[in-house]
C-alpha cells in the first residue's frame, strides 16, 4: 500500500517537473520568435557614467526597436529633439527615425558625479 502511494507521488512529481520544463521551453520559444520577427534593434546600455558606445547608427525611415538597459547604476535616457525617453519603467519603444542627422542622447536622471558628461550620439543616416 505504501509503495503504491510512493509510486503515485513519484508520478505526480514527474508530471509537475515535465510541465514546468515544457512551460519554460515554450516561453523561450516565444521569446525567440519575438526576436526573430523584430526588425533592427537599437540598444543603449548604460553604466556609471557612460553609454556602451560613443555613437549609434540607424537608417532613416526604418522601423527600429529602441531599448534601454541599466547595466550599472540607475540612469534614464533621452534622445534630444525626438521625444524618446526610456528608463527602467519604459524600457523599449518602436520608432521610425524620419530625419537624417545627429542627435544628442543623454542621461536625464541625476545619477552621480559623472551625470553631466553622460552623453552619446545617435546618427540617423
Ligand atoms: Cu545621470
Amino acid at each position: 500500500m505504501q509503495k503504491w502511494i510512493m509510486f503515485s507521488l513519484f508520478i505526480v512529481a514527474c508530471l509537475l517537473g515535465a510541465g514546468v520544463l515544457f512551460q519554460q521551453i515554450s516561453v523561450r520559444q516565444a521569446e525567440q520568435a519575438a526576436e526573430a520577427h523584430a526588425g533592427p534593434q537599437l540598444k543603449f546600455i548604460a553604466s556609471n557614467y557612460q553609454f556602451d558606445k560613443p555613437e549609434y547608427t540607424v537608417k532613416a525611415g526604418e522601423k527600429v526597436t529602441v531599448s534601454f538597459l541599466n547595466k550599472e547604476g540607475l540612469h534614464a535616457m533621452e534622445i534630444v529633439g525626438l521625444d524618446v525617453k526610456l528608463d527602467n519603467n519604459t524600457k523599449s519603444v518602436d520608432m521610425t527615425f524620419d530625419k537624417p542627422g545627429e542627435y544628442e542622447v543623454h542621461c536625464v536622471l541625476p545619477c552621480g558625479p559623472g551625470h553631466q558628461d553622460m552623453k552619446t550620439k545617435l546618427i540617423v543616416q
